[in-house]
């Protein structure tokens, strides 16, 4: 073991370790893999090169690569019910970055959610810079208290800017969307419907929620290791338009990336054949009951949900304003009892990015560990005494050894199927 050669690497790898067996994870974007996924990841597949695709490689040894990365396509396809896959994307933004450069050209205009209101970085935030190449206008939802998205403003956005890509799928937003007015909003406009499934890869591949593609989306662009439990990496499904697939794999290579991470596509295959699985639709649908569970306990108890609640495996809670804490607050003081999540802005906030109001966690990672309702109920319980008593040491020690004996009784377990 490296223990022996890197004292320093070694010892930061078990204190992350004991951090992931001791505390609860519940940042949303986060889980945990499986010993099958780790092993594909630090596996000798790292040692490839192999730019090109399956039977069409530019450098030789690639019996097994290819064998490898066509699983992976073809199980991707298979849980996403995609006629076209690409698994070469190293992460979620290279995939959003390839997605635009296959499909538009400079100047044309992507229509996406604003970063407050649920969106995400890579959907046109001005910091970005595709901003530079691209043209990105944003929608807002309608009603923070339910979630509803103004398809009227997005309708008639879409119709005077005629953007060539309307962009759904979000970060930070709880609730599933209207679906059908999206796609038929896309077509009146001359837009290409795509979403960033990135969140809820996962519970969509489990069925616990609607497949996008089932009405109308073309594209889906995701990262692999959110709910869909994989490595960290990236992955664009195209539905059934053989000459957008075509776009797309160009542009992933030779357009945007080199060789592709043969150990992460391993990994993504042995994560798909997982997610196939019977145990991985009963995971999904838990993930949402655990969310539900949660998210009771914060309304409850007085605290403000953005959209009132959740539908999926994420919360994002206004503590600011219904508890006077701020976000960052917050996250110190869960994170002090060994609870990580995120501080995060909520629609229309007045506070910044790195003090905002509101926090945002989730299910995913908990679930894997097989936490029901009860463990979620008491968790959130456990969450809303710490913030409320946040300066006191006391109250927190108590509730920090209550937190490591739960995490310690739920151990990740060593197989997922
Ligand atoms: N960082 C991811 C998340 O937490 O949602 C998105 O890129």
């Amino acid at each position: 073991m490296f223990i022996n050669q890197d004292k320093e690497i070694a010892a930061a790898l078990s204190g992350e370790e004991k951090r992931q067996r001791e505390g609860l994870e519940l940042i949303p974007s986060e889980n945990y893999v499986s010993k099958a996924v780790l092993e594909a990841l630090g596996s000798v597949f790292t040692n490839k090169y192999s730019e090109g695709y399956p039977g069409k490689r530019y450098y030789g040894g690639q019996e097994y690569t290819d064998q490898i990365e066509t699983i992976a396509i073809e199980r991707a396809k298979e849980l996403f019910g995609a006629k076209y896959a690409n698994v070469q994307p190293l992460s979620g933004a290279p995939a959003n970055i390839a997605m635009y450069f296959a499909l538009l050209e400079p100047g044309d205009t992507v229509l996406g959610m604003d970063l407050s209101h649920g969106g995400h970085l890579t959907h046109g935030h001005p910091v970005t810079a595709i901003t530079k190449i691209f043209k990105f206008i944003r929608y807002k939802m309608k009603d923070i208290e339910t979630g509803e998205i103004d398809y009227d403003e997005l309708r008639a956005l879409a119709l005077a800017e005629k953007p060539k890509i309307l962009l759904a799928g979000y970060s930070a937003y709880p609730r599933e969307l209207d679906y059908e007015k999206f796609v038929s909003i896309a077509r009146e406009a001359g837009a290409l419907a795509v979403m960033d499934v990135a969140h809820i890869a996962g519970l969509i591949a489990g069925k616990a929620v609607k497949n996008p593609f089932d009405y109308g989306f073309d594209v889906l662009t995701t990262t692999t290791h959110k709910t869909l439990r994989g490595p960290r990496g990236g992955m664009i499904l195209t539905r059934d338009n053989e000459e957008i697939a075509k776009k797309i794999d160009k542009m992933i290579f030779p357009g945007l990336q080199g060789g592709p991470h043969m150990n992460v596509i391993a990994a993504k295959a042995v994560a798909f054949g997982e997610a196939l699985s019977p145990k991985f639709k009963d995971y999904a649908a838990q993930v949402i009951v655990n969310a539900k569970a949660m998210a009771d306990v914060f309304t409850v108890g007085g605290v403000r949900l953005i959209t009132g609640g959740t539908s999926n495996h994420l919360i994002l809670a206004d503590v600011f304003g219904s508890l006077g804490v701020t976000g960052a607050e917050a996250e110190k003081a869960l994170d002090e009892v060994g609870i990580t999540v995120n501080k995060n802005v909520i629609a229309d906030d007045t506070r910044k990015p790195l003090d905002p109001s509101g926090i945002r966690f989730g299910t995913p990672a908990i679930t894997t560990r097989n936490f029901t309702a009860k463990e979620c109920t008491r968790v959130a319980e456990l969450m809303l005494e710490t913030l409320k008593n946040k300066d006191d040491v006391a109250v927190k020690d108590r509730i920090k050894k209550e937190i490591t004996e739960l995490a310690l009784a739920f151990p990740v377990p060593d197989s997922f199927v």
